[in-house]
C-alpha cells in the first residue's frame, strides 16, 4: 500500500485530492495546524474513510520532519497555504512565511528523512501575473502582482533547485484557477454562487463585488488533483501547466450563475470599491499541451458546468438551512 502525506488537507484541494488517494488505494495522512475551532469540516466523511491527521504547521520545522519519519510516505503534496490573494497584502511576512519558505521546509524535511519521497508542489497561474504572453505556458515568464505571487514564485523556483541541487524527484503543479463547491467562501466563484442562492431564498438583497472586467481560466478542483497526482507517477521529474485553456470575465461567471436560478445579474451585483486590489491580475489563460500530451490529462467539467454546480450546490445548503 502507498502511503501519502497532504498538507493543506483541510483545504478545498485537500480534501479532493485525499478522496482520490482513497480511492486508488492509498494510505492518506494530512497535515493539520492547530485551531480552537473545527477546521476538517470539508474531510469529516474521509476521516471515517480512513484519513489520519497529524499535527504540524508549514512554519514549524521540527513538525514537518516528526511526521515525515512517523509516516514514511512515499509521496507529499504540498497543498498548505496563505491562498487568498487580498490576504497577501494585509499579511505580507506570514504569506511568505507559510507560502514561500514553507517550501523550504518542506524539501528539507524530505532530505533529512528521505530523499527518495516524490514531492508535489502546489504552484500558481498567479506567478504570471502581468502577463508577458498569451496564453501561458511553462516557459512563459514571471511578472507576480501580489505578495502571494510572489511567494508562489519563490516556492516554484526552490522546487525547481532542490530538483536539480539534490536529485529530489519535485514537481511544480503551475494551476490555473479551480473550482467548486468546496471552494472558501471568500474567493469569486464561491462569492457569487452562495451569494446567488442567498438571493433566491430571499436572505439577502445585493451582491458587492470588485473588478467585474478581471479574466480567468476557471476550472473544477476534482479534474485538477488528477494532474497532481499524474505528476508523481512520471518517469521524470517535470513541472506542468493545468488549465482549461478557456478565459472568461468575472461579469460572464456572473451572468451564468444568476442565470441558473432565473435571475438577471445586473439586478444584484454591486461594484464596492473595498473588493478592488492594489494590484490586479487583468488576464489569465493557460495552454495546458504539455500536460495533455504528456500525462494524458484533461479536464472532465467545462466553464458553465463548473459555476452551475456551484449554485445548485449553495441552493441546496441554503434550502436545508431554512427547513432546519
Ligand atoms: P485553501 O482552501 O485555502 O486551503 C489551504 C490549506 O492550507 C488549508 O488546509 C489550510 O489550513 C492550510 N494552511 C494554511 N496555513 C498553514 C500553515 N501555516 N501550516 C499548515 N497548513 C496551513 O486552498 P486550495 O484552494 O485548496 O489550494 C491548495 C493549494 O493550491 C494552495 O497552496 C494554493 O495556494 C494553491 N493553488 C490554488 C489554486 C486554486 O485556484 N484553488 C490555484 C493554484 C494554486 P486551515 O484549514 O487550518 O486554514
Ligand atoms: O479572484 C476578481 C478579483 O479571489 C478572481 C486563489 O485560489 O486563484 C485564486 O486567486 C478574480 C480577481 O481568485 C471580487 O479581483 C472581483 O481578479 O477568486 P479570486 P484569485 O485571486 O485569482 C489563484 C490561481 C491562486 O493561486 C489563489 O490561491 O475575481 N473579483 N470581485 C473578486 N475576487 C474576490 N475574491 N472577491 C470579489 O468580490
Amino acid at each position: 500500500m502507498k502511503t501519502a502525506l497532504v498538507t493543506g488537507i483541510t483545504g478545498q484541494d485537500g480534501s479532493y485530492l485525499a478522496a482520490l488517494l482513497l480511492d486508488k488505494g492509498y494510505k492518506v495522512y494530512g497535515i493539520q495546524r492547530r485551531s480552537s475551532t473545527i477546521s476538517t469540516e470539508r474531510i469529516e466523511p474521509l476521516i471515517e474513510e480512513g484519513v489520519e491527521l497529524i499535527s504540524g504547521d508549514l512554519i514549524d520545522e521540527n513538525s514537518l520532519i516528526r511526521a515525515m519519519e512517523k509516516i514514511d510516505p512515499c509521496e507529499v503534496y504540498n497543498l498548505g497555504a496563505q491562498s487568498f490573494v487580498p490576504t497577501s497584502w494585509d499579511q505580507p511576512i506570514l504569506t511568505g512565511e507559510v507560502t514561500a519558505l514553507g517550501v523550504t521546509r518542506m524539501l528539507e524535511a524530505i532530505r533529512i528523512v528521505n530523499p527518495k519521497i516524490r514531492f508535489y508542489q502546489a504552484s500558481s497561474s498567479e506567478m504570471f501575473g502581468k502577463v508577458r504572453e498569451t496564453p501561458q505556458n511553462e516557459n512563459t515568464p514571471f511578472y507576480p502582482r501580489s505578495p502571494y505571487g510572489v511567494a508562489k514564485a519563490y516556492g516554484h523556483w526552490i522546487t525547481v533547485n532542490y530538483r536539480e541541487s539534490y536529485d529530489i524527484f519535485a514537481v511544480s503543479g503551475i494551476l490555473f484557477n479551480h473550482e467548486s463547491p468546496q471552494r472558501g467562501l471568500e474567493f469569486v466563484t464561491r462569492k457569487v454562487s452562495y451569494g446567488v442562492a442567498k438571493i433566491k431564498a430571499g436572505l439577502q438583497k445585493e451582491l458587492r463585488l470588485g473588478n467585474l472586467e478581471a479574466k480567468r481560466d476557471w476550472g473544477f478542483a476534482g479534474d485538477y488533483v488528477r494532474a497532481m497526482w499524474l505528476m508523481l507517477q512520471q518517469d521524470e521529474p517535470d513541472d506542468y501547466v493545468i488549465s482549461t485553456d478557456e478565459t472568461h470575465t468575472v461579469k460572464k461567471m456572473c451572468e451564468v450563475a444568476f442565470s441558473r436560478v432565473g435571475l438577471n445579474y445586473e439586478d444584484y451585483v454591486v461594484q464596492a470599491p473595498e473588493f478592488f486590489r492594489p494590484a490586479e491580475v487583468q488576464l489569465l489563460i493557460g495552454d495546458s499541451s504539455k500536460a495533455r500530451k504528456k500525462l494524458g490529462w484533461k479536464p472532465e467539467v467545462d466553464f458553465r458546468g463548473l459555476i452551475e454546480m456551484m449554485v445548485d450546490a449553495d441552493v441546496e445548503r441554503i434550502n436545508n438551512m431554512i427547513k432546519e
